[in-house]
């Protein structure tokens, strides 16, 4: 066992110490658990998870307050979060009945089969640290309503706010073993995904990780595997009308949370030429953002990054563009003391050559100059992740043509690229992840379809005969 802690980034206190949890004794808990929490009827379930949004309801000042000091994040985006924990069950509900109803097909001389839906068994969430509860609770509470039992590995940079969740499912009155938090760092992860005892895995994290995971489950196929990973998302600005609207959406899509979102954009398109005025609104709206502490009083836009390492890492990707050939038109600061606040950066990337297609998880953005809409396309695809864009001006025709070309599992008009609503499907191409493994296609991953006979039609055929089904 290794001791683990967690410090708050804004101010480098000790929030939690524990010990890292025990992957095979936590599978078998749950896999002892799960057949009798599958037979319990659905409506029961959905009991239960009314019951925990409203647990989670008469405790929200006390866990937004806690995934502040977390994660750095601002208090009032923390409430939302919690605001988001609380609507997921509703709409985990509506998406699981929906994606799961059963259905009655009428085959050829009238067979008549049903498709009905199981659960997998136990399954594991993996969960980020920047929607420490948000997250993971988009795949818990559709798999435990499904009726799995979860072994939930929070990020190590988050046990508490990970506990925590899993207290209130457990206070709600989901049974302790059903669903059971194991806290650790990769090699817990790695354990729980190569583990027997595991039907499935619902990972959200960066490409890297996700992408050993898909490696470590291409031997065991029947085991289902869910992937939400980054993304290196293009905010393209159109013969924009109204240029302060266009610097709120792109200050918004790149600096929120502070950077740390994986919908958050990374490269800025705009046409050459008429760049100017929307680049000194933005910068001039980034210099007004207000960078502290969550608690902090005026409310901040965004606190720290989420650890020291963090900023060290975005201190080194944005000296790398740098000596590449960027032009810095912000430069990333970061504050005196030790802690990891960084201030909104911008740098015109035009003229680095081989750019770098990496997720660089902070507040940084990259500006790329092009002369037409074709250009603006050919930039916007040129990565291999593919989780959110938007363009902002232009018209219902240009959004139809940026539409028609984009890659990507979100696709925004005159929206920022964060902030998609729980209740649509979730998720991206290519690197950013398999289909659409959360929001409201979470359902999809946590049970699986059998073609079933459907008892009374089979009842009834008894004594006819039966049909050849072709
Ligand atoms: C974001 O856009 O910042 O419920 C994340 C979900 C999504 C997450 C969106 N609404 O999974």
């Amino acid at each position: 066992m290794t001791s683990l802690t967690s410090h708050e980034p804004a101010t480098g206190t000790l929030l939690w110490t524990g010990d890292s949890g025990d992957p095979d004794a936590e599978i078998a808990r749950a896999r002892g658990a799960w057949a009798a929490w599958a037979a319990r009827p659905l409506a029961v379930r959905i009991e239960t998870m009314r019951r925990f949004a409203n647990v989670v309801r008469g405790q929200k000042d006390q866990f937004a307050d806690l995934i502040a000091r977390e994660t750095g994040k601002p208090l009032w985006e923390s409430a939302t979060e919690v605001d988001a924990v609380v609507n997921k069950v509703d709409i985990s509900v509506s998406a699981y009945s929906e994606r799961t109803s059963q259905r009655r097909l009428e085959g050829a001389l009238g067979a008549r089969v049903a498709v009905r839906h199981k659960p997998h068994g136990v399954l594991a969430v993996l969960g980020p640290y920047n929607f420490p509860a948000h997250l993971p609770n988009g795949h818990i509470v559709p798999a435990l309503l499904a009726g799995n039992a979860v072994v939930f590995k929070p990020s190590e940079k988050t046990p508490a706010v990970g506990e925590r969740l899993v207290a209130l499912l457990h206070e709600a009155g989901v049974p302790e073993d059903v669903v059971r938090c194991v806290q650790g760092g990769p090699d817990v992860g790695r354990a729980l995904a190569a583990h027997p005892g595991l039907d499935g895995l619902l990972f959200t994290g960066s490409a890297r990780a996700g992408l050993a995971l898909h490696r470590q489950f291409a031997e065991t196929p029947h085991k289902i595997l869910a992937l939400e990973m980054g993304g290196n998302n293009p905010l393209v600005v159109w013969d924009a009308p109204d240029i302060h609207a266009a610097a709120v959406i792109a200050v918004q899509s790149a600096f929120l949370s502070a950077g740390q979102r994986c919908t958050a954009a990374r490269r800025l398109i705009v046409r050459d030429g008429g760049h100017e005025e929307l680049l000194q609104a933005i910068v001039r709206l980034s210099e007004r953002l207000i960078v502290n502490h969550p608690h902090a009083n005026p409310a901040p836009f965004m606190g720290p990054v989420i650890d020291a390492a963090a900023a060290d890492q975005l201190q080194e990707d944005f000296l790398a563009l740098l000596t590449r050939g960027g032009r810095p038109i912000k430069h990333l600061e970061r504050s005196a003391d030790d802690r990891p606040f960084l201030t909104p950066a911008i740098i015109d990337v035009t003229d680095v050559k081989e750019r770098t297609d990496s997720e660089m998880f902070g507040p940084i953005l990259q500006v790329i100059r092009v002369p037409d809409f074709d250009a603006a396309l050919a930039e916007a695809n040129a990565t291999r992740y593919g989780l959110a864009a938007s363009l902002v001006g232009g018209s219902p025709a240009l959004y139809d043509r940026f539409w028609a070309n984009i890659r990507a599992g979100v696709i925004n008009w005159n929206k920022p690229t964060n902030g998609a609503p729980s209740n649509a499907p979730f998720g991206g191409i290519g690197l950013s992840g398999n289909h659409r493994p959360s929001a409201y296609y979470a359902a999809d991953y946590c049970a699986y379809p059998v073609t079933s006979s459907e008892a009374e039609a089979a009842r009834a055929s008894i004594g006819v005969g039966l049909a050849d089904p072709y």
